[in-house]
């Protein structure tokens, strides 16, 4: 296992540290160390061990991280881009600011990162957007005719180095606005998606989980379709006033796909975006709320009844009438919904 080689390296590190402690007293004292200065020392060697230790934690998260590549791709079928992958694909250089780094704006970095027009070279089909979801949920989408423009980048490295998280990475969408002013006009620093998990091709099929069964949109469609006009709770890229949703409710889905609420229990809603996926958190609509109340998987909206486009999070979002009872952490209007079940 990784993390028993990790280890065993750790304890090595350690020794090294301690071997050092003792050259250092051979070669600079003849007296025996005093206690305060062994403590620093060891203090010293903790500190330096530590550093390794969170570098290495880093480099092996950063090295797990993966691009899914969705959405109307050439396959129809989506790719998953390892590390290894994104590294050899990395082999354009943007220089330009970054706009989200507060203490100096006019510092010029040197980013290497994956051409989005590569990408679309590689797994696309003519589409007017792209949407990126991040891990935290966020989302931005781009005109395909900027991303062919522009070497707009998937950036891996700023100056030579591993972006941390806290300043966007390990996968930073960088656009080239020093080179091209313009397009500072067009996309402001809340474009430069931090932490990017997901490229969205036009929008993705409709694909729904549901149990061990999945439903596309004409098998939606065929469930008891309900209407909602509502203003939205979604976090970004909708009107902001009353919007009609339309689309079925989840206690319809998961009687459609045989599985019967539990009577005390949840449906559990996993969504696209890490966040929404996460184990020790999940996305909990009480069972009793569900029965109660018609919570919507919306699959269209607005007067056109027009499906839901990756840009608004779709094409299958979650929807509360104002008449369900809040929950805790409420309201969860959540984007990219991909799976519905029970649990506890
Ligand atoms: N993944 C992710 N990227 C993101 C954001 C975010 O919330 N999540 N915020 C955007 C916005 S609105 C801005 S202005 C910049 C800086 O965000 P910050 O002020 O939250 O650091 O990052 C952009 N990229
Ligand atoms: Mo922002």
């Amino acid at each position: 296992m990784a993390t028993a080689k990790f280890q065993a390296r750790n304890r090595v590190n350690l020794l090294i540290a301690q071997l050092m402690m003792v050259v250092a007293c051979l070669s600079g004292c003849m007296n025996r160390p005093t206690d305060a200065q062994l403590e620093t020392w060891r203090k010293e060697a903790i500190g330096r061990n530590n550093q390794i230790v969170a570098v290495r934690a880093n480099q092996e998260q950063q090295q797990e991280w993966q691009l899914a590549v969705q959405g109307q791709t050439a396959t129809g079928k989506s790719v998953q881009l390892s590390w290894q992958q994104l590294q050899a694909l990395a082999t354009t250089h943007v220089r330009t600011q970054d706009a989200n780094y507060i203490p100096n704006p006019k510092t010029i970095f040197d980013f290497r990162g994956v051409p989005i027009s590569k990408l679309l070279d590689q797994f696309g089909t003519a589409v007017d957007e792209v949407t990126f979801v991040a891990f935290d949920s966020y989302q931005v989408t781009i005109k395909s005719a900027d991303l062919r423009a522009y070497p707009i980048i998937l950036a891996l490295e700023r100056d030579g180095q591993p972006i941390p998280r806290s300043q966007g990475g390990p996968l930073y969408l960088v656009f080239p606005i020093s080179q091209y002013p313009e397009l500072k006009q067009k996309y402001d620093d809340s474009f430069w998606v931090f932490y990017v998990t997901h490229m969205a091709i036009g929008t993705e099929p409709v694909q729904l989980r549901v149990g061990n069964r999945e439903f596309d949109l004409s098998a939606l469609d065929k469930l008891p379709q309900i209407t909602l006009r509502e203003r939205v709770g979604y976090r970004s890229r909708w009107p902001s006033g009353k919007v009609k949703l339309y689309g079925v409710r989840v206690r319809d889905v998961m009687a459609a796909a045989g599985i019967e609420l539990p009577s005390t229990g949840a449906v559990i809603v996993r969504g696209k975006p890490p966040i929404y996926r996460d184990a020790t958190k999940p996305v909990r609509l009480s069972a009793a709320a569900v029965r109660k109340c018609d919570i919507l998987l919306a699959t269209r909206w607005g007067n056109g009844r027009q499906p839901i486009p990756a840009k608004m999070g779709g094409p299958v979002t979650l929807a509360f009438p104002p008449t369900c009872p809040a929950q805790a952490g409420e309201p969860l209007w959540i984007n990219f919904v991909e799976e519905l079940n029970t649990g506890p």
